[in-house]
């Protein structure tokens, strides 16, 4: 990961701009006091980067199709996400801000999750990746179902599979649909079921936003009392560094090839196609070194010699 950029306004280099070109008085000296050559400035880094998208909600609703997640963040906020009787009607995650008292959390509606999300069955389970960051997931089961416990055990498999810290995350358990009479009358045994589980869950009925309020502020408690995931570490930032100052000389089937950093940026950045660059240029090779070089590796002048893109002759 390049960079997590969480708040508004953040921002981080991830290409190194190219080097500046030297100007023509970089090139005076006492028997070379007007120069005409410049150089080019040298192409900036080229990076490939994938942004990936998060919404920042502080608690998510998790949970089977049809249980009714988008009914409750509807009775819990502003937020108006469509409700149907038939799975898979919330096709994007939707927010809504629920207030409790003088506080207010986000809360997140995502799409169902069905056994085998990992694999692709259902919608999947990319969309999890947009309660990542909730620090409290609200685990959402439908008490006319046979079988809730298991419900939210299939669940709780497809999030560990996307996710270990998602699935670690405190979850408030809560029973949907109370309003219906088969669930009323089961609300003793269900809640046995669950305590012998070790878990309390919450009975409501977000059609009708009964235990809402309750809801809510156990939501706010639990949130409260989650202390806010660590930072993720300090982005590293792209900086300037310098070039390289060594080099080597190759024999290749032409000529002679030179690399290493220094030698070939400024070759590259030289305007080689005036004689008086590729003078400058050659001035500059011997001070550092590099003729005496092409020397030793059994060069001639008039030998041709490559330095990256630019391909010359060597005077010698
Ligand atoms: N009786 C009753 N029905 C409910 C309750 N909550 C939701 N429903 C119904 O259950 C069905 C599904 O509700 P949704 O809120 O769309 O469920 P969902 O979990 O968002 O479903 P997906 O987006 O498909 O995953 C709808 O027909 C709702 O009217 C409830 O408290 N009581
Ligand atoms: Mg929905």
């Amino acid at each position: 990961m390049l960079a997590d950029l969480a708040e508004a306004g953040e921002s981080v280099a991830v290409a190194r701009g190219g080097l500046g070109g030297r100007g023509n008085t970089w090139f005076a000296r006492a028997e070379y006091r007007a120069p005409r050559i410049a150089q080019r400035g040298q192409a900036g880094e080229e990076v490939e980067i994938q942004l990936d998208l998060k919404l920042l909600a502080d608690v998510g609703i998790v949970g089977l199709p049809n249980v009714g997640k988008s009914t409750l963040l509807r009775g819990m906020s502003a937020a108006r996400p469509r409700v149907a009787e038939y799975p898979f009607t919330t096709l994007e995650p939707v927010l809504g801000v629920v207030d409790v008292g003088f506080e207010s959390f986000v809360l997140a509606d995502i799409p169902g999750l069905i056994e085998g999300a990992h694999k692709g069955a259902g919608l999947g389970l990319d969309f999890l990746r947009h309660i990542e960051r909730t620090r409290v997931v609200v685990h959402l089961l439908d008490g006319a179902r046979p079988d809730p416990l298991s419900d939210m055990e299939v669940v709780n498999r497809e999030l560990s599979e996307y996710s270990a810290a998602l699935a670690e995350r405190p979850q408030v358990v809560v029973v949907n649909k109370v309003d219906l009479t088969e669930v009323e009358a089961r609300v003793g045994e269900l809640e046995e079921a669950f305590v012998r589980k070790g878990l309390v869950p919450q009975f409501v009925s977000a059609a009708e936003r009964r235990g809402i309020d309750e809801l809510a502020r156990r939501m706010a408690e639990v949130l409260s009392t989650e202390r806010r995931e660590a930072p993720p570490e300090e982005p590293p930032v792209v900086r300037p560094r310098p070039l390289g100052r060594r080099f080597d000389v190759r024999r290749v089937e032409d000529g002679f090839r030179v690399e290493g950093e220094r030698v070939v940026t400024f070759a590259e950045m030289m305007p080689v196609e005036l004689e008086e660059g590729r003078q400058e240029l050659w001035w500059r090779l011997g001070r550092w070194g590099v003729s005496a070089a092409l020397r030793r590796a059994g060069a001639k002048a008039g030998d041709h010699i490559r330095l990256g893109k630019v391909e010359l002759e060597w005077p010698g």
